[in-house]
């Protein structure tokens, strides 16, 4: 029996692709298609794992453009960072030279498996017409206030020997390295993406529906917007005030001691005399040595020390203790406490412990609440109690005329926060973008002017090491300039951008990048922007997510762009395991090295592989029996495409039953494959085609006409999938144009509703899929199959499903609790 041969059949295919421009960028896009996978990091090696997100958008770009549309496929590398720094250390070689050579391996796999990006929009964020744009942004947004340079304690990994963000932690790990991040002080710089916080909040209702829940509530809390108030105490035998954050300003009149921060930029000043100085001291050291969460944890028992120091409580003039506690975190809020141990968990247990008063100012509605046998803290609202002309009053409900009352007497105020900090984006390694900034004595900071971009990265030095301080800045030619406005010595910022900053723009450059005069022109940015359908990692949530929603908002408001989100639908892939269960990667050397696995099976095999193994959402384990199953598969289209060159084509006449079954199935699988397609069911997908291939080969009359249109539409459908099988087969079935050029079948519905009905599938009362089904399958399987329905299933996901509506031959309604 013969098989596929594709080690013949797909190099040619490719080149054909290449003679004919297939996947080059329309110039005046019509029907504007933008497909993107989240930015690519040169590894070198890709393994089979790797290369799901690959094949995934590879198959929307060429189902899309066989539907007519115009589309913008690109590809680049995320290249700067520390990976392609560290091998250079090893290996003595400089991490450019590292970096390209890693992409010129991986950009040859993905050229094997005959993905069809445009090859002229190429990009990588280390050469220096990328970088210089990277560059001009830090710019923009130092202009316009966004940018700034301050000294914070921060995040500092020592395993990298740098500073990480925010977002780079996780779990008091270092992402990359996984060692222990603690607290420096250093001068750095941060882009102010707290200004941004309200309006990256507010604009997810618009991404509702299009991007994934899971992303939606990660950003949410991510961003934490808390309201409450900021309430001004004075400092016993001193001028200086201290100013709390509090979301229960009903609960002022319970406040029996203060809590601050070890980090508070005022707690040198105001313990300067006191009593208790030196054992102060002592406990700021052990705190900063301790991660955030270990800090906050709500299983850690909380401690802290008396600072020696009284406020004075502003509404009833009462002497309030101030302890110093590292539970208080010196980024959130203003970095002191107000406690009120009778309602709050926190506060109760560290009162407790330190035999501080307890004072009950919110008693339930039908209970009442005594200090010596309360045995926790009492956090609902209630009424109001001992709490001056608030006495009585519901508790929640007075909440804003307190915040009034505090205004009236000029110790308070409505405040919003949020957890969103900073972005703080400088780094001290060498391998990144040059930050463009000078520092002269008369001048103070100054940027560099645009003609003068990109500052370039010095090459070939002796060291690539950071020593606890930023590489550059030993290296004096880079360091030593002359002040671009009055001309004096000067020094650059020896720092390096975070490689986030490179990618939060990177979607913004591909329709237009080879442009050396604007970041995009206004025709580019109109024609392609948004991106249509984004694809990649829930790990990104609440790094890469974020960054590149702000940078877009970012640039909107100063007029590059015209849009305000970067993408208008995203998607998460699962991710692929390999055969003993865990997920594949090069340290675990369970993988399957991409580039050899095409050399063995070819890159169809690969493709349909990667798609068949699971729904796309889901993670997936990758076995020989998956791979063998395909490759029987595709060995039978081979064979059918055989035994159509072999025969010839009877006149039409009236459909045998037998034709009239084969075209019910072509025109079901027509509908079911499309209807798969855009709902992100490319398993299911290829069941189909493969069960419509289960059909054609015991079909006796090979002459028959719609044998034969049963066969070309197979390779309309196959050809998203298995893009070189379908193209030469059509080849050889004597068309000449190519078959994304063909058009996407349209299924007969009368043919089809001979046999199947359409089930609505809603979500509280929205639709959010339909499937088609048999008329007899019942209550209990159209349910079923309602609940995996890719794109509902991501609605149902962790929430709780209260009731479901069904309506027998037209729909059923998951009503759910949304939190
Ligand atoms: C008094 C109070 C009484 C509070 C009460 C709560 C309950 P969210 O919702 O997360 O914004 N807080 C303020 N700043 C803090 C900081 N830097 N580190 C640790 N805790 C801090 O929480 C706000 C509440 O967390 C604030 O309201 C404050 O305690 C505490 F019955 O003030 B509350
Ligand atoms: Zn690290
Ligand atoms: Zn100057």
């Amino acid at each position: 029996m013969s098989e596929f041969p594709f080690s013949k059949v797909e190099n040619k295919i490719q080149e054909k692709w290449k003679k004919h421009n297939v996947f080059q960028t329309p110039k005046n896009p019509k029907k504007k298609y933008y497909i993107l996978e989240m930015f690519s990091y040169p590894s070198g090696d890709l393994h089979v794992g790797h290369l799901r997100n690959y094949v995934i958008v590879d198959l929307l770009a060429r189902y899309y453009a066989q539907k007519g549309y115009d589309i913008l496929h690109p590809i680049g590398w995320d290249a700067f960072g520390l990976p392609a720094e560290e091998a250079a250390i090893k290996n003595k070689i400089d991490p450019e030279t590292w970096t390209l050579k890693n992409i010129n391996t991986s950009r040859n796999t993905l050229k094997s498996i005959g993905i069809g990006y445009d090859w002229t929009t190429e990009l990588m964020t280390c050469s220096k017409d990328y970088y210089k744009w990277t560059q001009w942004i830090f710019i923009k947004l130092y202009e316009n206030g966004l940018a700034y340079r301050d000294t914070a304690f921060v995040n500092w990994c020592p395993g990298c020997n740098t500073v990480l963000a925010n977002e780079q932690v996780e779990e008091g790990k270092c992402w990359r390295c996984h060692s222990e991040v603690n607290k420096r002080e250093l001068d750095q710089w941060f882009f102010k993406i707290t200004d941004y916080a309200d309006k990256l909040l507010e604009d997810l209702k618009y991404l509702d529906g299009k991007w994934p829940e899971p992303v939606i509530t990660a950003q949410k809390n991510w961003i934490g917007r808390s309201e409450g108030a900021e309430v001004d105490f004075a400092v016993e035998n001193s001028d200086l005030k201290l100013t709390v954050f509090t979301t229960r300003p009903d609960t002022l009149w319970g406040v029996t001691f203060a809590a601050i921060a070890p980090e508070h930029k005022l707690l040198s000043e105001i313990i300067k005399n006191s009593s208790e100085k030196s054992q102060v001291d002592e406990y700021v050291i052990q705190s900063l040595a301790k991660t955030d969460i270990e800090r906050t944890s709500t299983i850690s028992e909380k401690n802290g020390v008396h600072s020696g120091v009284f406020l004075i409580h502003p509404l009833n003039g009462d002497k309030i203790p101030l302890y110093v506690c590292d539970y208080v975190l010196a980024s959130y809020g203003t970095g002191v406490v107000m406690a009120v141990p009778a309602h709050d968990k926190r506060d109760f247990a560290f009162a407790r412990k330190y035999d501080i008063p307890i004072k009950i100012v919110i008693q339930p509605k039908c209970d009442k609440l005594d200090v010596h046998s309360m045995e926790n803290a009492f956090t609902e609202p209630g009424i109001m109690v001992e709490s001056s002309i608030f006495t009585g009053k519901k508790s929640d409900v007075a909440i804003p005329e307190i915040i009034e009352y505090l205004i009236d007497k000029k110790v308070g105020r409505k405040k919003i926060n949020f957890k969103l900090h900073d972005w703080l984006v400088s780094r001290q390694r060498y391998w990144g973008a040059p930050i463009p900034m000078i520092y002269c004595e008369k001048c103070g900071i100054v940027t560099v002017p645009k003609e003068d971009l990109p500052v370039t990265l010095p090459e070939n030095i002796d060291d690539y090491l950071p020593k606890g301080r930023s590489v550059l800045s030993g290296i004096e030619h880079f360091v030593n300039v002359n002040c671009p406005k009055c001309g004096a010595d000067a020094k650059r910022d020896g720092d390096t951008l975070d490689t986030f900053v490179d990618s939060s723009w990177y979607h913004l450059r591909y329709p237009d990048v080879k442009n050396d005069k604007e970041l995009i022109s206004k025709g580019k940015s109109n024609s392609w922007l948004p991106v249509d359908q984004y694809i990649g990692g829930m790990e990104h949530a609440t790094g890469h997510l974020i960054y590149f929603r702000f940078i877009t908002k970012f640039l909107n408001d100063i007029g590059v762009i015209e849009v305000n989100e970067p993408a208008a639908r995203l998607f998460n892939q699962g991710m692929v395991c390999g055969a003993d269960g865990s997920v594949m990667s090069k340290s675990k050397s369970n993988g399957v090295e991409a580039g050899q696995f095409v050399v063995n099976f070819g890159a169809d095999v690969c493709r349909v592989t990667t798609l068949f193994l699971a729904p796309p959402g889901k993670d997936a384990i990758w076995t020989e029996q998956g791979v063998a199953g395909v490759k029987r598969f595709l060995d039978r289209v081979w064979r059918l495409g055989e035994r159509i060159k072999s025969s010839s084509v009877e006149k039409h006449t009236e459909m045998t039953v037998q034709e009239k079954d084969l075209d019910r199935i072509m025109n079901m699988t027509i509908m079911n494959v499309t209807n798969d397609i855009e709902h992100w069911g490319f398993n299911t997908a290829i069941a189909f085609l493969m069960e419509m291939v289960n059909k054609m080969v015991p079909f006796k009359n090979s002459n028959s006409p719609v044998f034969h249109r049963a066969y070309k539409i197979l390779l309309q459908l196959l050809a998203p999938f298995a893009p070189h099988i379908a193209e030469e087969l059509w080849e050889r079935e004597g068309n000449s144009d190519l078959i994304i050029k063909s058009g996407w079948p349209q299924h007969d519905s009368e043919a089809v509703l001979a046999d199947s009905e359409e089930i609505v599938i809603q979500v509280n009362g929205k639709v959010r899929g339909r499937i088609y089904l048999a008329p007899d399958i019942g209550k209990q399987k159209t349910i079923e199959k309602a609940k995996i329905h890719e794109n509902v299933s991501n609605y149902l996901q962790g929430v709780k499903i209260l009731k479901t509506v069904y309506i027998e031959h037209r729909l059923v309604n998951f009503v759910i609790k949304k939190d």
